[in-house]
């Protein structure tokens, strides 16, 4: 494998950022606390418990809203050096708009963010890890142009209560699953069924608020805070069934990643020219008279092109690719016209989408390299699910089997990865699996109202790794 025992190949470099990711609603809790508003996964789970395995909410989830500490303290213990988490819209502002800035929400954020830093630890915020404020889907949501300008305005605020501490921002985690919630009406929030047309209009109102508050923050903020923006996109690989169906598997990022990716990392700018000539054909073949593909305009894909100062990728899993076509009509799936299976030979996890892959890693890491010429690379999610249990031997086997995947693309391939967080600190709400399926690396057990952060035997390995700044000799193949 060209990695041999003893090298720096399994040191990280210096400056390369390590810790734990969370998300608001999978963790916080406190969902009425305080004057918070109601958001999109508030409404979903009260109102349609049918849709989330076991009817669970995020209600109480880790409680984190209160034990935030105990947060701390485990990202301390583990010696973490940063915490990615994000902020809860509608704690902020309960109507969705500036109008009411809670300031209860706001003190919140600054306790946990000023326990952080006194811990020693950085904070890496996102602005939106999908639960929208009730009162902007009431608007349509995310098809809604205007919520580019609503989320530019919530972004300010944040900004300017916690820009002094807070150098590292992502806008958006991976749109393209919650892209998702405009395709179906029993899938995650809101669950409204526009497949083929509300998922691309989201694309565009996601796209431009993005640039909006990249744009924002250079005129209003840079100079003074000096922080770097980026956006967290997500995939899995594609590997072809034989070299035959590499040109699938290509087609495949490009809906994937490239829809979001190509109009802000490359120099062309603008959706991917295959997503704009395959929606556009199969809208005016569906009798469509306007394509469902909305378009960026010249100025618009000026205006998108390179706001960035990082690529954040989540990376699970990968899939084989061959040719065809499946999917609803109309449907990003029989636009994208690529079939794509798992191996079995792939080891499972809890979750029916994610194998254990980790050469693929490698691979996607490289693709990025190379298609968007080399950005700065943050892994903000990488981990594996089980049922849960403090013997998690085959989440150890993943995070130092992955880790050993990126640590050759950074060594070997020379890729520019400049941090990684482990998805997830401690178990919590996975969306529409509830607590059915177990991500942390810290157990929870969800009927003790102290909520308890035990370490797995992956938090004790992550904080050797951590620690130690390498992997350890005994996970050599
Ligand atoms: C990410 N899929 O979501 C999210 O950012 C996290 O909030 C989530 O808990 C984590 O991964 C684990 O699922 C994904 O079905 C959800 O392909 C679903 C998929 C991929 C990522």
């Amino acid at each position: 494998t060209g990695f041999a025992a003893g090298q720096d190949n399994l040191a990280f470099p210096d400056g390369f950022l390590l810790g734990a990711a969370t998300a608001s609603y999978q963790i916080e809790g406190g969902w009425d606390a305080d004057g918070k508003g109601v958001n999109i996964w508030d409404t979903l789970t009260h109102e349609h418990p049918v849709f989330v395995d076991d009817a669970y909410t995020g209600d109480v989830a880790d409680d984190s809203y209160h034990l935030y500490m105990e947060d701390v303290k485990q990202l301390k213990n583990m010696g973490a050096q940063v915490y990615r988490f994000s902020i809860s819209w509608a704690r902020i502002l309960p109507e969705g708009h500036d109008t009411i800035i809670n300031t209860r929400g706001i003190d919140y954020y600054n306790r946990l963010i000023n326990t952080l830093l006194d811990n020693g630890i950085e904070p890496i915020v996102s602005i939106y890890h999908w639960d929208l404020p009730q009162r902007l889907q009431d608007l349509g949501g995310w098809p809604n142009i205007v919520l580019a300008i609503y989320t530019e305005n919530y972004a300010r605020v944040l900004f300017k209560n916690f820009g002094d501490r807070v150098k590292l921002w992502i806008t958006f985690n991976e749109p393209r699953i919650f892209m998702g919630g405009y395709t179906s009406d029993t899938g995650m929030a809101p669950s409204i069924n526009t497949p083929g047309i509300g998922d691309y209009l989201t694309s565009r109102t996601v796209l431009i608020a993005h640039a909006n508050i990249y744009h924002m923050y250079e005129r209003e903020f840079k100079q003074q805070q000096k922080g770097k923006i980026g956006i967290t996109l997500t995939g899995f690989w594609c590997e072809p069934l034989t070299p035959d169906f590499t040109e699938r598997c290509e087609r495949y990022q490009q809906f994937q990643l490239g829809l979001y990716a190509h109009p802000i990392f490359t120099g062309h700018g603008d959706y991917p020219s295959v997503v704009i000539e395959r929606v556009d054909n199969n809208s005016k073949v569906e009798g469509f008279t306007t394509s469902r593909l909305p378009k960026l305009t010249s100025e618009e894909v000026n205006y998108i092109k390179g706001t960035y100062d990082f690529f954040g990728i989540n990376f699970y899993t990968a899939q084989v690719g061959l040719n065809g076509v499946v999917g609803g009509i109309p449907s990003r799936e029989r636009d994208m016209g690529t079939i794509v299976l798992q191996d079995p030979n792939w080891p499972v996890s809890a979750s029916s989408w994610l194998r254990v892959v980790p050469w693929a890693f490698r691979k996607q890491l490289n693709w990025i390299a190379k298609e968007y010429v080399n950005p700065p690379i943050c892994v903000t999610e990488n981990g594996f699910s089980d049922y849960g249990g403090l013997n998690d031997t085959n989440r150890v086997l993943y995070y130092t089997e992955y880790m050993k995947e990126m640590l050759k693309a950074i060594h070997i391939d020379g890729v520019n990865v400049c941090g990684y967080t482990a998805w997830s600190l401690i178990d919590n709400f996975e969306w529409l699996h509830g607590y059915t399926e177990r991500f942390g690396v810290y157990a929870v057990n969800f009927d003790d109202p102290g909520r308890p952060r035990i370490p797995k035997e992956s938090a004790k390995v992550l904080t050797e790794i951590f620690n130690t700044r390498k992997i350890p000799e005994r996970f050599l193949d």
